[in-house]
């Protein structure tokens, strides 16, 4: 190999080695072609116990979408399908629904719809929208079980898809307050009771240790609350009309229990007076007579 020819040689293989390196760059560098994406909107929903929560099932980045059929899976102990069934969307706009059932005791749904002709297929949007009921405090997977996505021609259209969440938080306020004991220093044992309109337990009793503090939970905010603070021998307190917005925290202050309802009959009068009159400079301990 005559020295010529080894620079030549030389020249050829550079500009490959710098070609395939430019053709590499170019080919890293050109943006990734977004896939049509299944997805929850919102992805993470929030909402109260005894009401209900919207979510879209949402299809993006697509094009010629015709029909679409999918499952998807929910914890049923936590949330409920309201109607038990979805309510279709706009893409594929709902001309024929050929199912729309969700299953409220296995936590299914299952939705399938497609176009008829003439109508031009969609370019995405809410695919349907489920309105779930929240029966209990937690959070429920929202995942998909199986998704199909039908172009104008019949031939599936590759997609990807994103689960989700439904938590399901506790509505309603919290009541707080302080309770004491006249004359007396320490408050434990103090029994106190939220009661709602209808004159139930909405909560408690609930007995205070020794800071005398207390914390009630109002589950429904459309109701009006009455909280009563009650202890032997003392008169009881109580706050009615108590109303508050979900996650409001409703500071009854401090209350002090009035002693001496010996009889504990809700009133201190003579026969309190007199019990204790009857008493007056004895000393403990008393002599062990039954019956006296
Ligand atoms: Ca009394």
């Amino acid at each position: 190999m005559t020295k010529v020819t080894l620079r030549r040689s030389m020249v050829f293989w550079t500009i490959l080695l710098i070609f395939a390196f430019t053709l590499l760059v170019v080919l890293l560098a050109r943006p990734a072609q977004a896939l049509p994406l299944l997805w929850l909107d919102p992805a993470n929903a929030v909402g109260s116990v005894g009401d209900t929560v919207d979510v879209d099932i949402r299809l993006d980045d697509v094009t010629d979408v015709y029909a679409v059929q999918l499952g998807l899976t929910f914890d049923d102990t936590i949330l409920q399908v309201v109607g038990a069934e979805v309510t279709p969307g706009t893409c594929p706009e709902p001309l024929f629904v050929a199912l729309n059932s969700a299953d409220n005791v296995n936590g299914t749904i299952d939705y399938a719809v497609t176009q008829l002709a003439p109508a031009e297929p969609c370019t995405g949007g809410v695919v349907a929208t489920i309105t779930f009921e929240c029966i209990a405090e937690d959070t429920s997977p929202l995942n998909f079980s199986s998704s199909i996505i039908s172009n104008s021609e019949g031939t599936a259209i590759p997609h990807g898809s994103q689960n989700g969440t439904v938590e399901c938080q506790l509505g309603g306020f919290d009541v707080i307050g302080t309770v004491a004991l006249q004359s007396w220093v320490d408050p434990s044992g103090i029994a106190v009771t939220l009661f709602n309109s209808s004159g139930a337990v909405a909560d408690g009793p609930d007995l205070v240790g020794p800071s005398g503090t207390f914390r009630l939970r109002a589950a429904d905010v459309s109701d009006t609350y009455r909280v009563e603070a009650s202890y032997d021998r003392y008169l009881s307190a109580e706050v009615s009309g108590i109303v508050g917005a979900v996650g409001d925290e409703f500071d009854l202050g401090s209350a002090s229990l009035r002693a001496g309802d010996i009889n504990g009959d809700g009133v201190i009068n003579m026969l309190d007076l007199s019990a204790l009159a009857g008493n007056f400079n004895k000393t403990s301990p008393q002599e062990w007579v039954t019956g006296s």
